[in-house]
């Protein structure tokens, strides 16, 4: 296979993974692994990422590849393992709230805000440390978001926290901040984050459509969520990275209750994002269809039919990954993520 030059994302599945010669693993820069099965050559020092989501309609591939162009290199500082080809660089880490529960008092929702702010700490530390200190991408997956702990649902609490880590690593809270995506997953399991970093700033971007995630007004939670809608790498390749998108106009969710309404808008919010990013770059590069999805869904059953509507939206051959996942509102039943690089300049 032709060395990776830009970044590049593949859903494989886990036996096909295994297959490959020791040769091919070279240029691979993660791999994060939604239901396990995935085993790197030890030798090739790979991060592989757990990530304890059910995957729907398995057919594409239960594991995300991301390759690069090397040569590599890989390490580990605390709990962040990484891997970089001296560009682009990335770095994962799992913890334990449990590790933070101590203290009758502390409550539940204090072992979240803390593992939260620890792992903000230590995976944006290894970023500085590594210089590679701008998070192009980050992916969040905790438990149980939607259960209320204390004075407010868990992904408030984590709203809390996220902000809290940034501030006290003097990082922006509104503006200038990365993409990200952060979605529920099954109770006991640890908080996992993942990201993909630079050494350069990207080009953050925002959805004409929807208010900036760090305006929404105060029924959201007390304190807002931190992330741009969308991002370009600022490098040769540049990579389109689009957040988890929901059925969100303005500030509002939309179409509670019907997933197919939900997907539909949701690939309006995708084309505005799109739109965005090509008026950036000055020329229609970056297409619908060149784009990689990853799909988080609320209630497995509802698969089929949204898999249907972005099929005819976007086109019957549309790469995608569905993951069973919870999302940040409880009326948001389907949510979707893209990564992409423009047409050639
Ligand atoms: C939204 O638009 C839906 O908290 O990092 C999307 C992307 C969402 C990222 C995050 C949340 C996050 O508000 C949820």
């Amino acid at each position: 296979m032709a060395s990776a030059a830009a970044l590049q994302v593949d859903y494989a599945p886990a036996n096909a993974v295994r297959a490959h010669p020791a040769a091919w693993w070279q240029d691979v820069l993660a791999v994060v692994s939604f239901e396990g099965g995935v085993n790197a050559p030890a030798a090739a020092q790979i991060p592989v990422t757990e990530v304890n989501v059910p995957v729907l309609a398995a057919a594409g591939g239960t594991a995300e590849i991301w390759r690069l162009a090397g040569p590599m290199h890989s390490g580990q500082r605390g709990r962040v393992r990484y891997r970089h080809n001296g560009s682009l660089l990335f770095a994962s880490l799992t913890i334990s709230e449990a590790e933070f529960a101590h203290g009758a008092a502390a409550g539940a929702a204090s072992a979240l805000r803390r593992a939260t702010e620890a792992g903000y700490r230590e995976i944006f530390g290894a970023l500085e440390t590594l210089a590679f200190p701008y998070p192009l991408r980050i992916w969040n997956f905790l438990s149980e978001i939607n259960a209320v702990s204390g004075d407010g649902e868990r992904y408030w609490h984590f709203n809390g926290a996220r902000q809290d880590a940034l501030i006290g690593l003097n990082r922006s809270i509104a503006g200038n901040v990365p993409a990200a995506s952060a979605v529920g997953v099954a109770p006991t399991n640890p908080l996992t984050v993942y990201c993909i970093a630079s050494a350069r700033a990207p080009i953050a971007l925002e959805n004409p459509r929807q208010c900036s995630a760090w305006d929404y007004p105060l029924q959201y939670g007390p304190r807002s969520p931190t992330f741009a809608r969308a991002c370009i790498a600022d490098d040769a390749a540049r990579t389109l990275f689009i957040s988890g998108t929901a059925s969100i106009v303005g500030h509002e969710s939309a179409h509670a209750g019907d997933q197919c309404e939900q997907t539909r808008e949701i690939v309006r919010n995708i084309r505005a994002l799109i739109g965005t990013a090509n008026d950036r770059v000055g020329a229609e590069r970056y297409t619908l269809d060149r784009l990689r999805y990853k799909v988080y869904v609320r209630q497995a059953e509802h698969q089929p039919s949204i898999d249907r509507e972005l099929r005819r939206e976007i086109g019957a051959a549309v790469r995608v990954l569905y993951l069973r996942a919870d999302i940040c509102r409880p009326d948001l039943l389907v949510e979707i993520e893209a990564v992409g690089t423009p047409e050639p300049f």
